[in-house]
């Protein structure tokens, strides 16, 4: 028989590691990035751990996802002027380490950050 340990963002919605969380809801949690990348760096996390990555949520529960994407905006307004970037990482080679699906939404003062 195997075991699945819970992934660390269980064990952050289990309360067993500590995290400093700005929301919460049935279904989601939303907590700061240990090593943020911008002024606001938020996960946005289903409690949820049964899908890896963003297709396979997106396949599976879109409602969810959507979900996700509205607490997105909700931190954005209520922690930075409401304007943010939203990443999933998606496998290993694009850097993704935790595979519970997840959306960092970075916001604050990213106009000098622009993507390509
Ligand atoms: P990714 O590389 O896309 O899988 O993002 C994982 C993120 O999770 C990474 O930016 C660091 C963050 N992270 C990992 N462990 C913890 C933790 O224990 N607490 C918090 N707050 N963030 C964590």
């Amino acid at each position: 028989m195997t075991t699945t340990e819970p992934s660390i963002f269980s064990r952050i919605v289990a309360r067993e590691i500590p995290a400093d969380v700005v929301f919460e809801s049935d279904a989601v949690i939303a907590f700061r990035d240990i090593a943020p990348q911008a002024p606001v760096h938020v996960l946005v996390v289903p409690k949820t751990e049964e899908y890896r990555d963003v297709t396979e949520l997106a396949a599976n529960d879109p409602a969810l996802l959507a979900e996700l994407v509205a607490t997105a905006q909700r931190i954005a307004s209520d922690l930075a002027d409401g304007h943010f970037r939203l990443v999933f990482n998606t496998g290993e080679r694009a850097g993704q380490t935790v595979f519970h699906v997840h959306a960092h939404v970075l916001a604050g003062g990213l106009e000098e950050a622009s993507l390509g």
